[in-house]
């Protein structure tokens, strides 16, 4: 494939391991665009940040495409390798990048455990509401009723409504967009990278290969239609009833605020302990 050499996202990217993973449709690509717009907007140096991934589709956004530091984990444990980073090099932009089922799922304590501690990760869940890397298994976000691989007459659970849960866990930051809200999330990208302590963002993302083909939606537009059709902002969802919001999907800023960051706690306690 040919190459860009004087792209301005170039210094971003490793052009070297083009062509991609991503199925046709997918929204892995989009993140890794926005996100690399982003970075260049803020004139992030590539040496400031160390980006953290575990094992999924979503993990191949940042490994092996973007050119940081970069660490490819085991399934759900980004987060902890994350937090061990942070607190040997708290400098650093420690920015985790993985699915629906590594951070909520198997790596699910971890998450709230992070959020909890307010620790200064920047964490983006790619939620294709579904294991896709391993063909459509069943996840921790996946709708109610929705057949996959592993529930094939319907799921019987609840999804977790993952960017509320991150939020009453204690991060600074939690928003909600989709692939398809491409400024609205550009812009939540920077608030997120701005934070001193836990940054997240649910980033509804489209799979068509193992999710968008259960539910009748063959190709990745389909699906950005839908997340067009059923996003509703947080301020008109105050006045619908659960019922109305049933098939909707809020987006926009759930919280943002201040509190200590838990590397800031670490280093004050750690001067104390040593006089
Ligand atoms: C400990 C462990 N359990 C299970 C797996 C198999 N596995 C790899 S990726 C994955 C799920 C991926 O789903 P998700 O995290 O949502 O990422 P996606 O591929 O959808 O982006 C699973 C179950 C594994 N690699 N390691
Ligand atoms: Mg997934």
């Amino acid at each position: 494939m040919q190459t860009q050499p004087h792209h301005k996202l170039t210094k971003y990217l490793r052009t070297d391991v083009l062509p991609n993973a991503f199925c046709a449709g997918c929204g892995g690509g989009t993140i890794l665009n926005i996100f690399c717009n982003v970075l260049e907007e803020m004139e992030i140096d590539p040496n400031e940040i160390i980006a953290v991934t575990g094992i999924g589709c979503s993990s191949w956004i940042p490994s092996p495409y973007l050119k940081v530091d970069t660490l490819h984990t085991t399934h759900g444990r980004a987060i902890a390798f994350a937090t061990g980073v942070k607190v040997m090099k708290p400098k650093k932009r420690v920015i985790v990048i993985a699915g629906d089922g590594d951070l909520s799922g198997i790596g699910g304590n971890h998450l709230i455990h992070a959020a909890r501690r307010n620790i200064g990760l920047t964490v983006f869940l790619v939620n294709n509401y579904i294991y896709g890397m391993t063909g459509g298994q069943v996840s921790p976000t996946t709708p109610y009723s929705v057949k996959s691989s592993t529930t094939p007459y319907g799921n019987v659970e609840r999804p977790f409504e993952i960017a509320e849960l991150v939020a009453a866990a204690g991060a600074d930051y939690v928003s909600r967009w989709s692939t398809y809200h491409i400024f609205q999330l550009k812009k939540s990208m920077k608030e997120a990278l701005n934070k001193n302590g836990f940054s997240f963002i649910e980033i509804t993302s489209q799979c068509p290969t193992s999710y968008g083909r259960r539910v009748g939606m063959r190709n990745g537009i389909d699906q950005l239609l839908d997340f067009k059709e059923k996003s509703i902002g947080i301020k008109k969802a105050e006045h619908l009833s659960s019922a109305e919001l049933e098939e909707k999907m809020i987006v926009g800023k759930l919280i943002d605020r201040n509190r200590p960051e838990f590397t800031d706690g670490l280093r004050r306690v750690n001067e104390a302990a040593a006089g």
